[in-house]
């Protein structure tokens, strides 16, 4: 990166400071700049332009996609050696690429409020990264929506990058990639979705003030797909009998937290977050907060025509489903209902005799200001929307235990960038060993995560639900 770069990286780092309305991002937390790209061919391009998705015959949207698909194409990447990635932005607006789960510098982060630059519109930006670690992450918009449906989490600026490491997930005859998405959102006051999976919990946090009436506007969708296809549209999965497959799945919506299974078959969970799990288990189905992502294994046992798809008999009739067809079977495929369990991350983990201590705990508190009719609702965290003021400052090489305190009728997402954690207690249940860095804070409940500050710069935590976070639902780490 030669002087002219730095000093255009250093003033836009400042403006975006100074628009976002944050007084106090002083000079030490100013981000790491990335080692200067190579010339010549990168090794990923993603353009960033309109795109249609042909979900089924009556359904071909339009929206903002990479490389001319929603979802994007798989990014396979070596853990530990750098890439050059550019990226081309052929929107009116400006865009960023974040990298879900990799632990790389603020600069190549994609995310504003930790100063990486801005793809501006029409015009490109070319950086290096060093992948890693090993395992399933993705790319995504990072851009803020507000009330506008047709930005950020919204489009179909989506995708998996998985990355290949030393971490071995076993044989496997066959592996897919599969995404979890909603389209053609629109503003409602009713939500009527899968965050009630975590409603059967214990009331473990209570809010000062239980009425969320009247509840602002929040966000549905009128059709679904599992990558870029309705239930019963494209190719179906063909497997033979015998065969062991390898599942990778993200949940890609901006809006909701889902709920799958695969009819006559169960999952064994083997990876979450991307993260080698303790205690691989068998499950009926899948719970994934928005941004969370799972690795199953599944042994073909059972010869017919399934269906995998949403547990929720709407959104799995809008499409968000794809047919499993063994070879020789003809029949209608076939969906069943999974026994109904509440999804519990910690029958994937270990027990908690060898975990460390924290040397520091960070509470958090989150609470909504209903928005009322026709309006917006906002987030706090300790009682203020973003952004804060020094309040999450850590020191370099110290292991924090940052306790969430869900006083909201909702399951959050949180999701802490640049970093990951270990989950140590959900709703009072202990655990070890589940590396995440996405957790779904129960409804009204408590999730518990440790993490060693060892990634200096700036960290954005946040809901990952668009909508949470683009109305208060965040917060800036930094090192002291
Ligand atoms: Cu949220």
């Amino acid at each position: 990166m030669n002087r002219r770069d730095l000093l255009k990286l250093g003033g836009l780092t400042l403006s975006q400071a100074a628009t976002s309305g944050s007084p106090l991002f002083g000079l030490q937390n100013l981000p790491v700049p990335a080692a200067a790209p190579p010339d010549g061919k990168p090794d990923y391009t993603l353009r960033i332009s309109p795109v249609q998705v042909e979900l089924d015959r009556s359904h071909i949207l339009s929206t903002i996609g990479y490389n001319g698909s929603a979802p994007g194409p798989v990014l396979r990447m070596r853990e530990g050696k750098p890439v050059t990635i550019e990226v081309i932005n052929d929107t009116d607006t400006p865009e960023l690429v974040h990298w879900h789960g990799m632990l790389i510098p603020s600069a190549v982060d994609g995310t504003e409020e930790e100063g990486s630059p801005l793809v501006p519109p029409h015009g490109r930006y070319r950086f290096q990264l060093t992948p890693g670690p090993a395992g399933s992450r993705w790319y995504h918009s990072h851009a803020m929506a507000m009330d506008d449906l047709h930005k950020g989490s919204f489009t179909g600026q989506f995708g998996f990058v998985y990355v290949e490491g030393a971490s071995n997930l076993g044989q496997y005859d066959q592996e897919l990639f599969l995404s979890l998405r909603d389209w053609e959102p629109f503003f409602t006051s009713t939500m009527e979705d899968d965050d009630d999976d975590t409603h059967n919990e214990p009331v473990l946090e209570k809010p000062t003030n239980p009425n969320t009436d009247p509840n602002g506007l929040e966000v549905g969708s009128m059709t679904y797909s599992i990558n870029d296809k309705a239930l019963g549209f494209g190719e179906p999965i063909r497997v033979r009998q015998g065969q062991r497959l390898l599942l990778h799945f993200l949940n890609a919506s901006a809006i909701e937290n889902r709920r799958v299974a695969l009819a006559g078959h169960k999952m064994t969970v083997i990876a979450l977050d991307g993260n080698p799990v303790p205690t691989p288990r068998a499950v009926d189905s899948l719970f994934l907060g928005a941004g969370e992502r799972a690795d199953v294994t599944v042994e073909m046992t059972n010869p017919g025509i399934w269906i995998l798809g949403s547990t929720e008999k709407m959104v799995r009739e809008a499409g968000l489903g794809v047919i499993m067809e063994y070879a020789g079977q003809h029949r209608q495929p076939q969906w069943i209902d999974p026994p109904r369990r509440p999804w519990d991350y910690t029958i994937f983990g270990r027990d908690t005799s060898s975990s460390p201590a924290p040397e520091q705990t960070v509470e958090m508190i989150f609470e909504k200001i209903p928005g009322g009719s026709g309006k917006f609702n906002t987030w706090l965290i300790n009682g203020k929307p973003y952004p804060h003021d020094r309040e999450f400052v850590l020191q370099k090489g110290t292991r924090y235990r940052l306790v969430m305190r869900n006083r909201t009728d909702d399951a959050h997402p949180m999701h802490l960038h640049r970093h990951l954690w270990e989950l140590v207690e959900i709703n009072g249940r202990k655990t070890a060993g589940i590396i995440k860095d996405t957790v779904v804070v129960p409804y009204y409940g408590r999730a518990t995560v440790d993490f060693t500050a060892d990634q200096p710069g700036l960290s954005l935590f946040h809901c990952h639900l668009q909508q949470h976070m683009d109305y208060g639902f965040k917060a800036l780490f930094r090192y002291a």
